[in-house]
């Protein structure tokens, strides 16, 4: 039908431009791109007959969609046809009913005027969705199920919209499935004009399940304080994607804002004010708001590295706070370790370790691990006595210490998450079940893979929301617009870039077919020494909900076809829309004109 030369040349030319770097800078490229694609995509649906998918973010595992018009009833509502429904369950029904009715998301076509009004005035009217959980299914609160282990947790559900107005139900396994099946009936439906809320994609099946059990979202609450309102709006935002990890890197060398019991002078000395900390009572609120919205939070404190601040109320266990120049100790200022050779400073860490740890219920703690300066102990006269003295290396009293950490949080019942040094510099002895987090390069998975860890993505190559700390144009110094002198170019504020490369991201790439099932899934990173409350929103939404479609769909949509840019973008332009009227203030990726849709 077509001619392959012809086909060739749109493959390259058309298909894969919108994913170059030149065309995702100019988000209006892009957007060209996306339209010949729509063109000759809607050409080729006559042949093909592939059926657009509605506003849904991520694409469910399964879906068939038809192309009859359904509209709300006045009095639609959601029926939940489970015995002594939890609260939690309770709430999240609300708050569906809540989103759809404000968000007020247009379906946008070519043409103003040439709308669905006839459509809409003819279609059937759906008065219900009823909710139930399969035959057997325990019901507990949602907040328990979200913090069920890895692997175990359970957020499948299945959705069946009819196109004659008869009920629509929802069926899982789970409180947490039907938190994710609610999530995906929100995104059905559009406005016309406040008159009705529909869809033209009735009926509607939805068959679905996550192809990664760790989809995450990483905040750093220490380069910059956000508050608990600035987290628990993050947490909704993730939650409309399905995003379910919040990996809270809460405190590092600048600022230690998290209160502990039994520990409080160091956030008493190391917090920005004495109003920028975390009270236990913050975190169980933050724990409560995570769980009812399917998401565990997974806290970390960094060590030994990322200490520097610890040096405020223990000076005895924070090593070359004093190194000069810092450059030579850390890769930010201010310097400090800690001291990790010392059996005193092992005992303290694990202590606070252990405490932490008590006020978090979900099974995952990371302990961090990243960025570890050994100059830092050559040049600390303490470590280098114990050296001397126990003729220990120093990689042998790093696994010392990693082993006496985690195995008190191990005692607790804890599976440890470390960042990749651990395991790829420092070789150091670790628990099985540990989960290693890769972030310096994509390229470093099939290492950590090949040594048989269980992984999660978190690449700067690809996830990194902020690009101000250096690498983020790769390792070749002469790279056009990489930082000089601390400067940072126009190319690499160009981070629009990010959200299109995090959605190209392959999450098997390089690892070997036996050790792809300890691929976890993966997160995108915001790292804050250039954000705060004031651009928290901006730099993370919608890019952030990138990877969730990543971790979520996997590398294959319900029609067989492969995840790509193209295609996402109009998608990903409806999800920022539904982000903006629920409160979020999500950035554009594009001129509207680029979400129309024919008409
Ligand atoms: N802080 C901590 C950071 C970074 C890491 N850990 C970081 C490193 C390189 C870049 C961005 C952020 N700021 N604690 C690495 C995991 Cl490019």
């Amino acid at each position: 039908l077509i001619p392959r030369a012809f086909w060739t040349l749109l493959r390259d030319h058309v298909f894969t431009s919108a994913g170059s770097d030149c065309s995702v800078v100019l988000g209006w490229a892009a957007c060209l791109a996306v339209e010949m694609r729509s063109f000759i995509a809607s050409v080729l649906l006559l042949v093909f007959s592939v059926s657009e998918v509605a506003s849904l973010w991520p694409i469910p595992r399964s879906l068939s969609t038809g192309s009859t018009a359904l509209k709300l009833s006045p009095t639609f509502d959601i029926n939940i046809n489970v015995k002594n429904a939890p609260s939690d369950l309770v709430s999240a029904v609300a708050r569906s009913k809540s989103y759809i009715q404000t968000d007020k998301m247009q379906r946008l076509v070519v043409g103003r005027g040439s709308g669905d009004e006839s459509a809409v005035q003819q279609a059937h009217q759906l008065g219900s969705l009823a909710l139930s959980l399969a035959p057997g299914a325990e019901v507990k609160p949602i907040a328990q199920e979200a913090i069920v282990p890895l692997g175990s947790r359970r957020e499948e559900y299945v959705l069946h919209v009819p196109a004659d107005g008869s009920a629509a139900t929802l069926t899982a396994n789970s409180t947490l499935g039907l938190l994710r099946g609610l999530t995906t009936f929100e995104q059905l439906w559009y406005d016309l004009d406040g008159q009705a809320t529909y869809t033209i994609e009735a009926p509607i099946s939805v068959t679905d399940s996550p192809a990664y059990p760790f989809r995450g979202f990483m905040l750093d609450t220490a380069r910059n304080f956000f508050s608990v309102s600035d987290i628990k709006r993050t947490l909704d935002a993730m939650s409309w994607s399905k995003i379910n990890q919040f990996h809270w890197h809460v405190v590092d060398s600048q600022s230690f804002p998290l209160q502990i019991p039994g520990f409080m002078d160091i956030s008493a000395k190391g917090a920005y004010s004495s109003s920028m900390v975390y009270t236990p009572e913050d975190v169980q609120d933050i724990v409560t708001y995570a769980g009812e919205r399917g998401i565990d939070v997974l806290i970390e404190i960094d060590t030994p590295g990322h200490t520097a601040i610890i040096h405020q109320a223990y000076p005895e266990h924070v090593a070359c706070f004093e190194g000069s120049p810092w450059a030579v100790f850390a890769n930010e200022p201010p310097a400090g370790q800690l001291r990790f050779a010392s059996s005193n400073t092992t005992n303290f860490t694990t202590e606070l370790l252990v405490a932490v740890a008590k006020m978090f219920p979900s099974s995952l703690i990371s302990t961090g691990g990243d960025e570890l300066n050994t100059e830092c102990y050559a040049d600390d006269a303490e470590t280098q006595q114990i050296l001397n003295s126990t003729g220990s290396t120093l990689e042998e009293l790093l696994s010392t210490f990693t082993q006496t950490t985690h195995g008190a949080l191990q005692d607790l019942g804890k599976t440890t998450v470390v960042w990749e040094e651990m395991v790829l510099d420092f070789n150091v002895t670790l628990a099985n079940d540990t989960v290693v987090m890769v972030w310096i390069s994509s390229e470093d998975a099939a290492a950590v893979a090949e040594k048989g860890f269980r992984l999660v993505h978190a690449p700067s190559d690809y996830f990194y929301l902020d690009c101000g700390a250096g690498e983020w144009l790769g390792s070749d110094p002469d790279a056009p617009g990489k930082r000089q002198d601390g400067v940072f170019s126009q190319a690499e504020w160009s981070w629009l870039m990010s959200c299109l490369q995090s959605y190209t991201f392959d999450p098997l790439a390089n690892i070997s077919e036996a050790q792809q099932y300890l691929v976890l899934g993966g997160q995108q990173l915001l790292w804050t020494e250039q954000s705060g409350p004031e651009n928290l929103d901006s730099i993370a939404w919608p890019r952030a909900a990138s990877s969730a479609e990543v971790f979520w769909t996997g590398a294959t949509f319900p029609d067989g076809s492969p995840r790509n840019v193209t295609g996402a973008l109009p998608r990903l332009h409806d999800l920022r829309f539904r982000m903006v009227q629920r409160g979020v203030n999500a950035i554009p990726l594009q001129p509207l004109w680029c979400a129309l849709r024919p008409s």
